[in-house]
């Protein structure tokens, strides 16, 4: 059918555009392809020398960003789904969605990599765009050569927003939400990498009500050595603190003894598959999570 035959063809886009701006990342020191250090969502190692030129800038981002510079911006990463849940097979009719991150000097490759493997894991036809608020940062790599760089890897998929004051990780997003033209908006700290198969459940679950606010269950990436650590499906909440907290299923969960339901909680209902974050990541924008929501239902909670 007409719909099938516009996939193909955007697949086909895509297939030429990544022929034509592979390399590009070069120019930045950066490196793109599924393989080399940490492919496979493993831990990467840095050479003794390279150990000494890591510890500032590890410092700095409160994670190994000069061994980031060295991990391609597409590597592959484990599929950690339960098995039931890569069976189940989803409607062809979804909504798309916006991809928004938010990030304050956050390293460029590290917010590269957050880019790519969002477009490489969402079906073409599921992403609207995706949105960058820079929340005012100060690292010059943030301005032109990453503007420069997603206009031209990506062409018209991203845009970016810049804040002219620090405005905070909430009113940021807002400033996201506000150029976002998905029917669906979904909100990411700009240090995950997303996995196979993600889009597709969270999208399916706003579908079906659009009220809903969906977290998907999230794995961790290690700070020191990027490596991939499958955590347990958990439903989410928040400390006293406010930092977000994983919470066991609720027994009816476990009771079911399906692994592929959904896992409500007070903060919403999170979902596997997963998009792993950054585990000792120091930056304004680590209060809140990541989520997918209609983008009208975004700011109307009340409704
Ligand atoms: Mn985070």
């Amino acid at each position: 059918n007409n719909r099938f035959r516009a996939a193909t063809i955007l697949g086909a886009c895509r297939l030429l555009s990544e022929a034509c701006y592979r390399g590009l990342s070069k120019s930045l020191g950066l490196i793109e392809g599924y393989g080399g250090r940490g492919k496979g969502g493993l831990p990467a190692t840095l050479s003794p020398a390279e150990e000494e030129k890591a510890k500032g800038p590890h410092e700095k981002y409160g994670y190994n960003s000069y061994l980031s510079e060295k991990i391609s911006l597409d590597r592959s990463i484990p599929d950690y789904r339960p098995t039931k849940c890569k069976e189940l097979k989803y409607s062809k009719d979804l909504p798309q969605i916006s991809i928004i991150f938010i990030f304050v000097n956050e390293a460029l490759s590290v917010i590269l990599r957050s880019v790519h493997s969002a477009v490489n894991h969402t079906p073409t036809h599921l992403l609207k765009e995706i949105i960058l608020v820079d929340d005012n940062s100060d690292e010059e790599e943030l301005k032109v050569p990453l503007e420069e760089y997603v206009h031209k890897r990506y062409p018209g998929l991203v845009k970016v927003v810049r804040n002219q004051k620090r405005e905070g990780l909430i009113r940021a997003r807002i400033e996201g939400w506000k150029v976002a033209t998905g029917q669906v908006t979904g909100f990411f700290d700009a240090h995950v990498e997303f996995t196979a198969g993600w889009a597709e459940p969270v999208l399916s679950r706003i579908q079906e009500n659009r009220k809903r606010v969906i977290l998907p269950s999230i794995d961790n990436i290690k700070q020191d050595n990027f490596e991939v650590q499958r955590y347990e499906n958990s439903a989410h909440g928040y400390s006293w603190e406010l930092w977000c907290m994983y919470i066991s299923p609720p027994k009816d969960w476990w009771d079911a003894g399906d692994p592929s339901l959904p896992i409500r909680s007070v903060a919403g209902e999170p979902w596997r598959p997963t998009s792993p974050q950054i585990q000792g990541y120091k930056g304004a924008t680590e209060r809140g999570q990541k989520m997918g929501c209609d983008r009208i239902m975004a700011l109307q909670p009340g409704q």
